[in-house]
């Protein structure tokens, strides 16, 4: 197979389509977004992606990347477009039927179609696979069709797309086959055959697993809050045992892939999903739990007309995502009551929705400090030095990047005390 053509340019197909341009493949990049084809040729492409502006200038002057707004004929088709839950969180699988359908034209015997959008399990077999047959090609007889998840991690995108394992699920053996051809053109990591169905629950079950780890630690911190135990160290000290991982706390679980993905399992098993919805009601019940906490603490501190700071209102570190932030949740929710806010992001340019601060103004004379995403920039800072510069004295570190996270054997116990009186979580 010499041409592709990659449906959908997000940060899964236009990362996928530069690999495969530098591979040699012609690549068909589609889509809709006319900014984005168009802005493709300057690809003036995510900076927080290290690398992928490189890859796709030198796959666009090496002629093997070609930005269009419709598919054309090609050996392999790939799908990377969007699946987000409505609002009963079930899949929206209108951007997977257009794009397979925009394919259709184009389609001849012997192509293969890939997809590699997440969804529910079946949907391959039960959604693409009908509407590819409209034409009169059969899978199996002339078309393979196969699904491949991708499990990158955005801010990591190109060494992940290349040096993760991946999984490959076939509608048959054959079209299993033709996959692989593609993938192992540059994948270093392992390669898995399976069956479609399979391949798109596993990708679920990765990300669910997650959120599942992640609810536990959320429950956790309730837990020892109730408890005043520091939960960072006692999740510190279980880790210590050679098999246990437990994740860290924090305020909520954003993003589209983890608050996501596990609501696609529910939706086709919801009696024997129990433990999967209530880890979803546990992880997203984490917002209103830290907006009460700091309510609390603004009144117990009599504090009359609190200014409270927040550091951070992206979904998680070192990106400048928003989707689904808890962290930007939480703010508008402190907003609403009422409180004055002042919130800065060393990730978030041109925002609108209300204003940003920097992180001196953010800290001047605020009463409360809310910690909401662990940046590495707030990392260093020197908690000390922030105390003196505000009025008052409290602190909610939602990651624990400020309290003794790790147990460490130098750390007295006093100094832990004296930090965790300092920055109740
Ligand atoms: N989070 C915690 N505690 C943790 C880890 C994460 O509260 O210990 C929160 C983060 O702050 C964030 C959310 O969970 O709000 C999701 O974070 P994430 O680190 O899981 O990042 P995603 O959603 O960008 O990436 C995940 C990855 N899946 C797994 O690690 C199993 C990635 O490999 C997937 O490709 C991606 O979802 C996806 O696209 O499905």
């Amino acid at each position: 197979m010499k041409k592709v053509c990659v449906i959908g340019l997000g940060y899964v197909g236009l990362s996928t389509a530069c690999v495969l341009a530098s591979k040699g493949f012609k690549v068909i990049g589609v889509d809709v977004n006319q900014k984005l084809v168009e802005g493709l040729s300057q690809a003036n492409i995510d900076p927080l992606e290290p690398g992928l502006a490189i890859l796709a200038n030198s796959a666009i002057k090496s002629g093997n990347l070609i930005p269009k707004f419709s598919p054309q004929e090609a050996d392999a088709f790939i799908i990377c477009v969007p699946t987000p839950p409505t609002e009963e969180n079930k899949a929206d699988l209108s951007y997977v039927k257009t794009a397979v359908k925009s394919a259709l034209p184009y389609l001849r015997r012997g192509n293969l179609v890939i997809l590699e959008s997440t969804v529910p399990p079946g949907t391959t077999k039960e959604i693409v696979k009908p509407i590819l047959e409209k034409n009169g090609l059969k899978i199996g007889n002339g078309l393979c069709l196969a699904y491949c998840p991708e499990r990158v991690l955005p801010g990591n995108i190109l060494k992940e797309l290349v040096g993760n394992d991946r999984i490959i699920g076939g509608i048959d053996v054959e079209s299993a086959e033709l996959a692989k051809e593609i993938y192992q053109s540059f994948v270093e990591g392992e390669i898995y055959l399976t069956d479609a169905t399979t391949a798109e629950m596993a990708k679920l079950v990765e990300n669910s697993f997650r959120d599942v780890n992640i609810a536990f630690a959320n429950e956790l911190s309730r837990i020892c809050d109730k408890l005043d135990l520091n939960v960072w160290e006692v999740v510190g000290l279980a880790n210590k045992h050679p098999r246990v991982n437990i994740l860290k706390p924090g305020p909520g679980v954003g993003g589209h892939c983890v608050a996501v993905d596990p609501f696609f399992i529910v939706e086709k098993a919801p009696e024997e999903a129990k433990l999967i919805k209530t880890t979803r009601r546990v992880n997203d019940s984490m917002p209103d739990y830290i907006v009460e906490k700091v309510e609390r603490a603004v009144k117990q501190a009599h504090i009359k007309t609190p200014i409270i700071a927040c550091l951070g209102i992206t979904y998680k570190a070192e990106t400048g995502d928003l989707r689904g932030s808890p962290a930007l949740n939480i703010v508008r929710r402190l907003r609403e009551k009422g409180y004055t806010i002042r919130a800065y992001d060393p990730y978030v340019r041109d925002f609108a929705e209300f204003p940003l601060f920097s992180l001196e103004e953010t800290v001047k004379s605020a009463d409360c400090l809310v910690l909401l995403v662990d940046h590495k920039e707030f990392k260093g800072i020197n908690l000390h030095a922030l105390l003196k510069k505000m009025r008052g004295s409290l602190i909610i570190d939602t990651r624990g990047i400020w309290l003794c996270n790790e147990p460490t054997h130098h750390q007295s116990f006093e100094d832990k005390r004296h930090l965790s009186s300092l920055s109740s979580r």
